[in-house]
């Protein structure tokens, strides 16, 4: 047996030591935990289950149609968090309002924030999905949280992190004090430290965007990719090309191998304006993310995780990846504004 395992708990105990918690917040990383694997179980049958892969005709706040999928992590996440005495309150991608702790549960000091199963359109298609989270302290005293407690800025999160359902199922995260993955053993049914210490490369070589939107960039991000295209960039070679669809696998992708993810504002839908991703429970957990490893997160304009939040589903360009990618595309965004 090799005794060199170590399991994601056992990280979580050996971090909770490290930094004196009273063991609250590792709760709560716990039940995180349980939630991805039950998740995992269904996504990995998913093609199988008819009843889960099936479209329940309705469409979620963001306006997209709601997948079985969606509908079912989204219970299993507010389930598995909502009776264990940590937490205040949470908001979901697939809920409207902030969601309540049940009356017959107490609250606790924390908010969870949480986009249950990213990359929804890619579900019925066998293509890698994903769970984001981010965990903030309360910052009312006591009793319900309120919209307060939810639209805190990203540099106030107490950890983040992102499950990612694809050929094995992987959890990253971080309580401030650098990355780290974990892979789901399903033989134990464990996860267990695969990958220590992530740091994101300085510079990439891979741009992930979707340049059926090209039309309807501003100036200077189109410049941008142009700029990657050729052999004028300081690789004096074209990036390579790399976009799945799906938030969770192209960041996963660009942290381990180095890149830039660009998902900008675009002329052509109002929605996406201010662009498409969400700021509380898909950037500003990535943004947490980058920035432990070394990397960026922007805006193209300001960094992501400085942002005042305004509304629980509000939207932001965001820019992520490798810190001079993401500086040097900065450096062009800025024509946008002019
Ligand atoms: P588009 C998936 O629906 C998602 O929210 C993210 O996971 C992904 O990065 C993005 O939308 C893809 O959007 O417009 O390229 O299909």
């Amino acid at each position: 047996m090799n005794d060199t395992i170590i399991s994601l708990d056992r990280h979580i105990m050996d971090e909770q030591r490290r930094y004196g918690g009273r063991g609250d917040f590792s709760a709560i990383l716990s039940q995180i935990i349980f939630a991805a694997k039950v998740v995992a179980a269904q996504v990995s049958h998913a093609g199988l289950v008819e009843d889960i892969l099936g479209r329940t005709g309705k469409t979620n706040v963001q306006g997209e149609e709601v997948q079985k999928l969606d509908v079912y992590a989204n219970k299993v996440f507010i389930n598995a968090l909502n009776y264990i005495g940590k937490v205040c309150v949470m908001a979901s991608e697939e809920e409207n309002d902030m969601i309540r702790i049940p009356d017959e549960y107490p609250r606790g000091d924390y908010v969870v924030m949480f986009d249950p199963l990213d990359g929804s359109s890619n579900i019925d298609v066998n293509v890698s999905i994903g769970t984001i989270f981010g965990i903030y302290k309360r910052v009312t005293p006591d009793g319900d949280g309120i919209l307060d407690d939810c639209l805190q800025p990203g540099h106030k999160l107490f950890g983040a992190g992102y499950i990612i359902y694809s050929s094995s199922t992987i959890l990253v995260y971080s309580t401030g004090n650098g990355v780290n993955g974990f892979s789901l053993d399903p033989s134990v049914g464990e996860f267990v430290l695969s990958h220590p210490g992530i740091r994101i490369p300085p510079r990439g070589k891979i741009y992930s965007t979707n340049e059926g939107n090209y039309p309807y960039w501003k100036e200077g991000t189109r410049e941008y990719i142009e700029y990657l295209k050729s052999d004028r960039n300081t690789r004096k070679a074209p990036y390579t090309s790399r976009y799945i669809g799906s938030l969770v696998a192209d960041f996963h992708r660009n942290l381990l191998k180095g890149g830039i993810f660009l998902y900008p504002e675009d002329t052509k839908d109002p929605k996406k304006a201010t662009g498409k991703l969400r700021l509380l429970y898909e950037a500003n957990p990535l943004a947490f993310i980058v920035e432990q490893a070394g990397g960026r997160a922007s805006t193209g304009y300001g960094r992501i995780l400085d942002i005042e939040p305004t509304e629980l589903h509000q939207r932001v360009p965001l820019i992520i990846g490798s810190r001079e990618d993401v500086l040097e595309y900065e450096t062009f965004a800025q024509k946008n504004q002019a």
